[in-house]
């Protein structure tokens, strides 16, 4: 128990992404997406797990948002699968997946829960990428606006927080560096950096029409970030530090919130000869954009150590434990800069994330004292190999505590003066982790699948309770 409280317009959430939940992955229109075809290549995702089912969403989203009431949920953070609303990436839109999106909201509203938009979190329309090699051209740009005015038009009046891009740093590190996501590239970093470029411009060019359709309403983009602290109190890994909050942090984080790339990045990206140009029309638009945006958000799993990693240190590629076996993630750096060992002082997840609640709070002053921002927190969860008993119950008592502790110190943080709008677990019900399959599992809701199947019958785990109380007594039960 704290004495802290939550102000009562808190927004307690919850979020998914179409991909993971939905499944009809052919009906009523919807075109292809680009992980729609990446999944087909034997050996991408955990036994070849796929979203054409996922959790059945598309069919069972009453209920769903009738358990998200049930709890009391503040917020529901959901994403528009881009491929249902032009099968084709532009065009003409489809009417029906218009509607689909139309009844979640309505279906929200009804039980007074604020709905959140992503526009994209990760399912590119595959004629894109045929055509013109999606995010690798800047023909994209205007797709993306288009796509995304349709959607400020349609909803309007009755959505007010969007979030333009989900991870930009994940889906482009794992998509064109580390060949794990679509397109599947691998060590392509000049590449790497132009999408980047491609998507921040689209990300600006949506801010600045967003607040012209929508002036009352709130835009920023999600970012998936990992704080820093340096191995230890050796000049040589504090500058490890800032070099890697410069490449994997500011990188993004900066230019959403002040329009420029971090200076010395930039400089070691050049030498490299891998920066993206940026023209002065570019720097503009970047910089209106970000005057623009309402907040940051951030979707929070865990800390980063840095340490200084020799030039014939360890490289940026890895194994990434995608089985739940612990200990079987490698560690890895960029040599001549950094590398990023385990924290002793800190547990890990079966997947082998780092766990530290502290650093939510530490994320959040950082934004805070960086940015002077308003904060979403748009993500943070435990995923882990849950059982359902006999009786149909699951004790979930390590999600609780995982969960219980982070939104201990998100409460301190706002204590400690930090404006956080919102806390969206990840995720309401279970559902598919693009490279982990169905075993591991998020949500408050179980649902009985796994990677081969199963009844998709949902059953409220122990957190659901846990998070119920918690809302109610605006955090008073942390
Ligand atoms: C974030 C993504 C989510 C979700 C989550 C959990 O990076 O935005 O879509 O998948 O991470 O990750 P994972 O499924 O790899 O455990």
């Amino acid at each position: 128990m704290t004495e802290l409280r939550m102000p009562k317009d808190f927004l307690w959430g919850s979020a998914s992404a179409a991909y993971q939940i939905e499944g009809a992955h052919k009906e009523d229109g919807k075109g292809t997406s680009n992980w729609d075809e990446f999944v087909q290549i034997p050996g991408k995702t955990f036994k070849e797990t796929t979203g054409e089912v996922a959790v059945d969403h598309y069919h069972r989203y009453k209920e769903d948002i009738a358990l998200m009431a049930e709890m009391g949920l503040k917020t529901y953070r959901f994403s528009i699968a881009w491929t249902r609303i032009f099968p084709n990436g532009r065009g003409e839109v489809n009417e029906s997946g218009l509607e689909f999106y139309q009844n979640i909201i309505d279906e929200c509203l009804k039980h007074g829960i604020e709905p959140m938009v992503t526009l994209y979190h990760w399912d590119l329309p595959q004629a894109l990428v045929e055509e013109y090699g999606g995010w690798e051209s800047e023909q994209v740009i205007d797709d993306y606006v288009n796509y995304a005015v349709v959607l400020f038009d349609a909803f309007k009046d009755k959505v007010k927080y969007w979030i333009t891009m989900n991870e930009q740093n994940i889906f482009t590190t794992l998509g064109w560096m580390t060949a794990q996501h679509p397109p599947g590239k691998f060590d392509n970093e000049k590449m790497y950096y132009v999408v980047n470029h491609h998507a921040f411009l689209a990300h600006a060019k949506t801010v600045l029409k967003f607040k012209e359709i929508i002036p009352d309403g709130k835009i920023g983009a999600s970012f998936a970030y990992s704080p820093s602290y340096a191995i230890n109190a050796d000049p040589i890994h504090a500058m490890s530090k800032i070099d890697f909050d410069n490449l994997k942090n500011f990188w993004w984080m900066d230019v959403y919130a002040y329009g420029r790339y971090p200076k010395n990045t930039y400089r070691y990206l050049e030498k490299k000869g891998v920066a993206p140009t940026v023209t002065a029309e570019d720097a503009a638009l970047l910089e209106a954009a970000a005057k623009q945006i309402d907040f940051m958000g951030v979707n929070y799993y865990q800390t980063s150590v840095a340490e200084y990693n020799p030039l014939d240190g360890v490289g940026p590629y890895g194994e990434m434990n995608t089985s739940g076996k612990k200990g079987t993630g490698e560690i890895t750096g960029i040599p001549g800069l950094f590398k990023n060992p385990s924290n002793p002082h800190l547990e890990t997840t079966d997947w082998d994330w780092t766990i530290d609640p502290m650093g939510l709070r530490y994320a959040c002053k950082e934004i805070t004292s960086r940015y002077n921002l308003p904060i979403i927190i748009s993500e943070n969860g435990l995923g882990a190999f849950d059982d359902k008993t006999e009786d149909n119950q699951i004790h979930d008592d390590y999600r609780i505590a995982y969960l219980n502790a982070h939104v201990y110190e998100l409460m301190k943080a706002v204590d400690e003066g930090c404006d956080v709008w919102a806390y969206c677990t990840w995720s309401f019900t279970d559902l598919l982790s693009w490279l982990n399959g169905y075993q591991k599992r998020y949500g408050f809701i179980y649902v009985d699948r796994d990677e081969e199947g199963g009844s998709l019958d949902r059953y409220k785990k122990d957190s659901f309770y846990w998070y119920k109380d918690v809302i109610k007594s605006d955090g008073a039960t942390i």
